[in-house]
């Protein structure tokens, strides 16, 4: 069975748990205490010398880091659908699958990060407001066009591993109301098949 290292309360993690449910896998958790240091250990540094989660272990394969594990996940168990093989698709992917792990990451990731560890980034509220509206605001003007981050016509892992992030945007105290393009996007893919919230509760009723 699939085994994915991940703390509950991190977003990095759910982006992998999302997908998981998503597409309707069996898996099994295993926590790595990340306030107790428990990633920076000599067993799991072995199993990912990042000393990050997730890692996801599928059989003889190991798969570090969260936007990794989509596309093994995608290419895997979820075929063309999630990942296209066309050049076009496959770029429109490959922007958005960067821009979760740069300006995602570095946005609105860092932002709900520093609001829930007080003191632990050294880059002031204000600095990380501005990136969360820049890249909300870049969201919304492409989601004006179409329906979902990479391609038109269907959502991809892209997706995914995007709304893991902005869906948790509360928590950093930053509102989508301005965004209602992003707003409608975050609505639509809540009512995708198998979508779960961070806490694992069922977002949809499919
Ligand atoms: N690029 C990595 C980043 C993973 C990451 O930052 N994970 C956080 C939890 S959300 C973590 O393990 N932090 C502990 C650390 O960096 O020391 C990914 O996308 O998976």
């Amino acid at each position: 069975m699939i085994k994915l290292y991940s703390f509950p309360p991190s977003a990095n993690p759910y982006k992998v748990r999302l997908f998981l449910e998503m597409l309707g896998l069996e898996y099994q958790s295993e926590t790595v205490n990340l306030l107790e240091g428990e990633h920076k250990t000599p067993a799991f540094l072995a199993i990912n010398p990042f000393g990050q989660v997730p890692v996801l272990i599928d059989g003889e394969v190991t798969v570090a880091d969260a936007q990794a594990c989509l596309i093994y996940l995608g290419r895997k168990y979820g075929r063309e659908e999630w990942l296209p093989t066309d050049p076009v698709g496959a770029a429109q992917v490959g922007e958005w699958m960067s821009r979760a792990a740069n300006e995602i990451h570095n946005g609105p990731w860092l932002t709900r990060f520093a609001t829930m560890r007080p003191g632990r980034v050294d880059i002031p509220m204000e600095v990380l407001h501005e990136r969360c509206h820049g890249i909300l605001g870049v969201m919304d003007l492409r989601l004006a066009k179409q329906n979902w981050l990479a391609l038109d016509d269907r959502p991809t892992i892209a997706d995914v591993a995007i709304f893991a992030i902005v869906s948790l945007l509360g928590d950093a105290k930053i509102a989508t109301s301005q965004y209602p393009n992003v707003e409608a996007w975050l609505a639509r893919f809540g009512a995708l098949p198998g979508t779960v919230a961070l806490d694992g509760t069922p977002l949809s009723d499919k």
